[in-house]
């Protein structure tokens, strides 16, 4: 169990570590003793959110909440293919290179998101007649350039991304048309000798729970793992609905990927709602972060819990999603919301254990 490798030691020294830094004459020091990533300070799971590159730049209060709550972050878009090299060659890192720089600046780790997806693939790539051959030249070469790129920075990276129907049929992407349901295995031997020291995820939505989707999840881990392919974790996004109800074996679900060997994490959190939000649903959505990071909590190998975006001043939600909203856990003023107190008590009592 967790408490194993925590230990009384070091919830005391994180206790007395914050003590000694509430006397730093630093604004900031004193806020973090505030903040997520001090309550998560010796529970063996980090604390993460989404972060939109522009507005890490260009909104102040949003860097300092970023700097003060988290202790790993995500480019929320900056990574993805079309950002990095939007024109065949040319790359483009600036804004990834910045988010990397504020995460060391600040103490942070960054998992990286994302290397092999169907969307946000650059028009160059989907718009071109590329045989089956360049196509994995050109998944291979971009693997290698972007892990390159960033070697040594990167604490984890989503490898693959929402390669799953719902149904647990492999999704119809250009990736499988071309190179087949092989195209996995390569991705991830190839982002292994690219950056040896990252975590290698699989990362999807829709698999909280035990459903054909993580089933087929399990079942493709449990296949690599056979064949020896370097496979280090699944990321569940953690995308849910209030109106959809919370899937009820979320902790059994992250149990039996845990049993399996591979490191878990919750990658994307947010628990959006049918607006206007009420009190009732303000409490069932910080019912929802809080039972989707206990799940985390419960089992060994969970090494992070991260939201997508932690204020709906820059929620993907809205705009997708009609009518849905209040996602996060940060009102659009920056102003926590009843699931930020749960968040923050749940990890305080696991940093007790
Ligand atoms: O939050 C991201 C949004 O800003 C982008 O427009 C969108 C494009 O597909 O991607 C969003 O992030 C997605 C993530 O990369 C993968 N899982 C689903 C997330 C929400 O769509």
């Amino acid at each position: 169990m967790k408490s194993l490798r925590i230990g009384l030691g070091a919830a005391a020294l994180a206790a007395l570590l914050a003590g000694s830094l509430a006397t730093l004459p630093s604004t900031a020091a004193t806020a973090n003793d505030q903040g997520l990533r001090a309550a998560a300070r010796g529970t063996g799971v980090r604390i993460g959110t989404a972060v939109d590159a522009t507005a890490l730049t260009d909104d102040a209060p949003y860097r300092a909440a970023v700097g003060r709550e988290f202790d790993v972050v995500t480019p929320e878009n900056a990574m993805k293919w079309e950002s990095v090299e939007p024109t065949q060659g040319h790359y483009d890192f600036t804004q990834a290179d910045q988010l990397v720089a504020f995460a060391r600046a600040h103490g942070q780790l960054v998992r990286g998101h994302t290397l092999v997806w169907h969307s946000q693939n650059p028009a160059w790539l989907t718009e071109a007649a590329f045989t089956p051959a360049q196509l994995k030249d050109i998944l291979r070469k971009h693997i290698f350039d972007e892990m390159g790129h960033f070697r040594g920075k990167i604490w984890a990276w989503d490898v693959a991304n929402e390669v799953f129907n719902e149904d647990g049929t492999l999704r119809d992407t250009i990736w499988l048309r071309a190179l087949g349901p092989d195209y996995i295995a390569d991705a991830f031997r190839w982002a292994h000798q690219a950056d040896p020291g990252a975590i290698l995820f699989l990362n999807d939505y829709n698999v909280e729970g035990v459903n054909a989707k993580s089933d087929a999840y399990y079942a493709l881990i449990k296949k690599l793992q056979a064949q020896h392919v370097p496979v280090g974790g699944f990321g569940i996004q953690g995308h849910l609905a209030l109106q959809y109800g919370l899937p009820g074996d979320i902790a059994a679900n992250v149990r039996r990927f845990d049993a399996l060997g591979v490191k878990t994490a919750f990658t994307e959190v947010d628990v959006r709602m049918q607006l206007p939000a009420d009190p009732i649903k303000v409490a069932a959505q910080a019912e929802g972060f809080a039972t989707m990071l206990r799940a985390c909590l419960l089992v060994r190998h969970c090494v992070s819990y991260t939201v997508w975006e932690f204020t709906d001043k820059y929620s993907w939600v809205p705009g997708v999603f009609s009518g849905e909203g209040s996602a996060t856990p940060f009102d659009e003023n920056l102003q926590p919301k009843p699931a930020y107190q749960t968040i923050r008590e749940t990890l305080m009592l696991a940093g007790r254990r």
